[in-house]
């Protein structure tokens, strides 16, 4: 049996490859993203959102916006409500207007973090009703604050967590249900996190620890065996793709679709329905 504790999800929205993809933001040196095998990769990992059962809306890719394809960064969705983020880069902050208006016809409750508060949603974990938020180059600690008290407010838990070495919080870590988080580098040793049963990914293919529990199967990079191999190990359905031309840009696997669980009656109502 898979292990559970963490919700079903119903749709996923994903943005589309700009044309401007290589101008995105990034600290990897590894070249330029090619948009053509980008796009052929984003493809697939659409198919496999669908595989898992899952209705995937895509929105126009943004030129304007070279790493807007990074649509989790945009937002922080529940089974309660959604919060618009309000990204720490500059050159992301406008990304967050096209995303406002495809969760407005799904949420009844819409949120928005505000200045000087900065959030990425990358920095945002969820398990099951409590969200850990990491304090890095890209969320700040009013916007951690900011989104602790909104989600508070809904009925759920939220605590901070300090992180140096990854962009974003879940670039090293991942929840895929019970008590099993993927973890990496630093966050292994977290005290945020001792109670887990984590999977530990060799700090050298840190990379890997970015990887999506969706329903039935866990979504991860091509590329490191022994990462597969340990998430296998725990009973987990993988599903691989290929990210090499988002790896180039520092884009992992969560951050190219927003994951909604179930909607309770067309629209997403302050109590929550389908949550564990
Ligand atoms: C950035 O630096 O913002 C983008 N090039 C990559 C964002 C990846 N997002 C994520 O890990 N949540």
């Amino acid at each position: 049996m898979l292990p559970q504790g963490v919700p079903m999800f119903a749709e996923a929205i994903v943005r589309g490859v700009p044309k401007t993809l290589d101008a995105g933001i990034t600290s990897a040196d590894l070249g330029k993203p090619d948009r053509a095998k980008a796009m052929a990769q984003h493809c697939q990992y659409v198919q496999a959102l669908e595989e898992c059962g899952l209705e995937v809306t895509a929105l126009d890719a943004d030129e304007k916006h070279p790493d807007s394809v990074f649509i989790e960064d945009t937002a922080v969705v529940t089974g309660r409500c959604a919060i618009l983020a309000r990204p720490g880069a500059d050159s992301r902050r406008g990304e967050v207007h096209g995303i406002e208006e495809a969760l407005s016809g799904r949420y009844e409750n819409i949120e928005r973090i505000g200045d000087p508060g900065t959030l990425d949603g990358g920095d945002v974990l969820q398990v099951r009703d409590h969200f850990y938020i990491g304090l890095t180059s890209r969320t700040n600690r009013e916007g951690a604050r900011q989104l602790s008290e909104v989600l508070r407010s809904y009925g759920y838990g939220a605590s901070p967590v300090e992180t140096n070495e990854f962009l974003h919080l879940k670039s090293g870590v991942s929840y895929l249900g019970d008590e099993d988080l993927v973890v990496a580098g630093e966050l292994a040793a977290s005290k945020e996190f001792g109670r887990f049963d984590k999977i530990i990914v060799d700090s050298r293919e840190g990379y890997f620890a970015n990887c999506i529990r969706v329903n039935d199967h866990v979504l991860v990079a091509a590329g490191s065996e022994s990462a597969k191999a340990l998430i296998a190990a725990r009973g987990y359905e993988v599903i691989e793709l290929e990210m090499s031309e988002f790896r180039k840009i520092d884009g992992g696997l969560s951050c190219l679709s927003l994951r909604l669980p179930g909607r309770d009656g067309g629209v997403y109502r302050t109590a929550a329905g389908g949550e564990p």
